[in-house]
């Protein structure tokens, strides 16, 4: 389904069409509600995963619809949430009572099919949870890390600890949690501190309101829409062919300067990159017309899609007035004008260095243009389809 929207989104911005990109993705984005997200449930034997399964549904372990617990399971078993029935808990057997190691234990449960998951872990970070983060990361998934069973830590530091301080010991056993996922190179881990017994107490609440408030980022992850990555590629692919071209501009430049009359070059040069630009314009989608489609079908108002275009022609008229305007910040146009006025006396030599000259100001003035016009459709579109950029 992923690479189906990829595709989809992929041939529309190939067609020099970013709005309809944008309309696609904001349909698949609504599709979301009837995505079904696997939520795999895991960790060590004992730690709570079934009680935690009940919990998260509303149930009481003794309730008959409820996962068993304190029971050895062996197999998985699935339990929709009640609320939303698109989303699935899967009530994986501990870790430690299956004979397979944390690398074969999420393959032999087809973890393919496991869109997230939620470690469970009791008492103190262990080995097997470092190894659960370890897998889950390297499959390119995301987890929230529950701590488990608090009552009875706090119960014990209460008993043992002779300045007891509630917020202290908390504030310990979650850093414990951090220090040991951030070993095993998990950035801004996500943990949360519940006792099973006590829901209203500690981060339960707080870990509901997550789930809820991540849920459609977690089906889009499902989804797979590797937007960036398909407009970087489109944008690159455009800016490959654009760029082969330049030479050919610059070349044509080069013999106008050579056999036109000096002081005219400088107006044919402003004329051939102001064509340039337009084609650079409309290739890139960056045109007045293709900005508003884009605004109209992503639902982005045109003033902040402009406000990520950096390029000093972008959102601007390019007018053949702005392009000699632009040139004469050009390092060489001081050259290039001596040129044409200095030289027009030496007919052969004149013509050799208007010529290398205009070659060269359009070739240094196209490529750079090229290089932030293709950064600003970048930009664009990923602001556009309100995407993450991972640069
Ligand atoms: N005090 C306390 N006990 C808990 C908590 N969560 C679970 N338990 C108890 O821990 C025991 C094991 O819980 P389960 O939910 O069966 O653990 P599990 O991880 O599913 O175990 P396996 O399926 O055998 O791997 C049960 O007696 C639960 O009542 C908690 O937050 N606090
Ligand atoms: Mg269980």
């Amino acid at each position: 389904m992923g690479s189906k929207a990829n595709e989809d989104i992929k041939k529309a911005l190939d067609n020099n069409d970013p709005g309809l990109a944008a309309s696609i993705t904001t349909k698949y984005l609504e599709d979301t509600n009837n995505i079904q997200l696997n939520i795999a449930v895991t960790g060590e034997s004992g730690s709570g995963k079934s009680t935690f399964v009940n919990a998260f549904r509303g149930i009481d372990n003794r309730d008959e619809t409820a996962a068993p617990t304190d029971v050895v399971e062996t197999t998985i078993e699935s339990y929709p949430h009640p609320r939303y029935p698109n989303v699935i808990l899967w009530d994986l057997p501990g870790i430690g009572t299956t004979k397979f190691p944390a690398d074969q234990y999420l393959k032999r449960f087809g973890f393919e099919k496991l869109d997230f998951f939620i470690i469970v872990s009791a008492y103190r970070f262990r080995e097997n949870d470092a190894k659960l983060a370890q897998e889950i990361k390297k499959m390119g998934k995301k987890f929230y890390f529950i701590r488990s069973k608090i009552d009875n830590n706090l119960r014990d530091a209460e008993r043992s600890q002779r300045k007891y301080d509630e917020g202290e010991t908390l504030q310990e056993i979650r850093e414990n949690c951090i220090q040991g996922l951030e070993d095993q190179g998990v950035t801004s881990p996500q943990v949360f501190l519940v006792s099973h017994f006590h829901l209203h107490k500690y981060d339960f609440p707080t870990l509901e309101e997550t789930i809820e408030r991540e849920m459609p980022s977690l089906k889009r992850d499902v989804l797979n829409l590797d937007l960036p990555n398909v407009c970087r590629s489109v944008i690159h692919k455009k800016k490959e062919v654009f760029s082969s071209q330049i030479k050919y501009y610059a070349l044509l430049s080069a013999f106008v300067a050579a056999v036109l009359i000096p002081g005219l070059s400088i107006a044919a040069d402003a004329g051939i990159l102001g064509w340039v630009l337009k084609t650079y314009f409309n290739g890139f989608g960056l045109d007045k017309k293709s900005m508003e489609k884009l605004s109209r079908h992503s639902t982005k108002p045109l003033g902040y899609l402009r406000v990520v275009m950096k390029c000093v022609f972008s959102g601007k008229n390019v007018t053949k007035a702005l392009v000699v305007l632009l040139l004469r910040c050009l390092p060489l146009f001081g050259m290039w004008e001596a040129a044409e006025e200095g030289l027009g006396s030496i007919p052969t030599l004149g013509s050799i260095i208007a010529a290398s000259l205009s070659f060269l100001t359009v070739y240094t003035f196209s490529s750079s243009a090229l290089d932030s016009l293709s950064v600003d459709a970048e930009h664009v579109q990923i602001q556009a389809l309100n995407i993450q950029s991972t640069r």
